[in-house]
């Protein structure tokens, strides 16, 4: 039987509500059982989420990629000790399924080759956004099929995240460009790469000159304003738009700090940890 149909029946008595005693209210057709039904279902199903990294060649993209596995799941495919990330020459996937209490999200975070290493960087997005755009269209082909599949396998892009460089001045020409095009498209995250090399100080004032840039150059970033749904939904996100960009470091190494074993960036003055998932 239809689950969904189950749940509309007076006298069904599971899954029901544990507010709802079975069969006692006539007047209730257990609607309510159906948020615990879709809960259940969805957790279930599980999640998929997909992140790409953008951003100029040599800031600590596929690092952070690496950082954000190993942290989580990601223990082999790493260059050993001593080797140095080799710079990615092409636009490619890795996938985990992760789970927490129950509820499982397969990750997908696919690293993009760097750009901005050419005399002419005109058009130097196009690879990238047609990439994005070539997922949208996948998709929606498959979602337009008359016999279409239960589950259509979604590689479209949910989330790209922007490395800016640490300049400490203001967004560049090209990251304005390319921010403008990105932003139509898909939502992004802008984040201060190598942000060790700033002092707290210069990190905070050049998050606002680029808050500023963002602003003055309509730069639409995530969260937008059609995501402030309600008070709560205008409240987080109003707290997210005064962090935004995020400043990151990125390190793939463990060293032992007081006793725990952590991720980072070991330099002639100390250990610059990298904020994990677990810390
Ligand atoms: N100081 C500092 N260096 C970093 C950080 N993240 C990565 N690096 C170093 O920067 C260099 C380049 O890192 P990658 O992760 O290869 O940079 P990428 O953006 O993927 O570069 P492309 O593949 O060329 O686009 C490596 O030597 C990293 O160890 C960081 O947060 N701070
Ligand atoms: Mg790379």
């Amino acid at each position: 039987m239809d689950p969904l149909r189950r749940s509309f029946s007076p006298c069904s008595s599971r899954p029901s509500s544990p507010r709802t005693p079975p069969c006692e209210a006539s007047d209730s057709v257990g609607i309510e059982a159906v948020l615990d039904q879709l809960k259940i279902k969805a957790m279930k199903m599980g999640f998929e989420f997909n992140i790409m990294v953008v951003g100029q060649s040599g800031l600590g993209k596929s690092t952070m990629v690496n950082t954000l596995f190993k942290s989580k799941v990601w223990k082999s495919s790493l260059p050993g000790l001593g080797t140095p990330m080799p710079q990615t020459l092409q636009l490619h996937s890795v996938t985990h399924v992760i789970e927490e209490k129950g509820v499982k999200l397969k990750l997908t975070v696919t690293d993009t080759p760097g750009f901005g290493d050419q005399i002419n960087n005109d058009k130097c997005w196009d690879p990238i956004l047609g990439y994005i755009n070539e997922q949208y269209e996948r998709y929606l082909q498959e979602e337009i099929l008359i016999t279409r599949q239960r589950h259509i396998p979604d590689t479209r892009v949910h989330c790209c995240v922007y490395f800016v460089p640490p300049t400490g001045h203001c967004l560049r020409p090209l990251d304005i460009e390319f921010l403008q095009r990105l932003c139509r498209t898909v939502n992004v995250v802008p984040v201060i790469a190598r942000a060790d090399s700033l002092t707290i100080e210069e990190r905070e004032a050049f998050r606002s000159r680029i808050q500023e840039d963002l602003r003055n150059h309509c730069i639409d970033v995530y969260p937008q304003k059609c995501f402030d749904e309600d008070i709560n939904d205008r409240i987080l996100n109003s707290k997210i738009r005064e962090r935004i960009p995020f400043a990151v470091v990125g390190a793939d190494r463990e060293h032992m700090v007081n006793g725990r074993c952590v991720l980072g960036r070991k330099t002639k003055w100390g250990i610059v940890e990298a904020p994990t998932s677990k810390t």
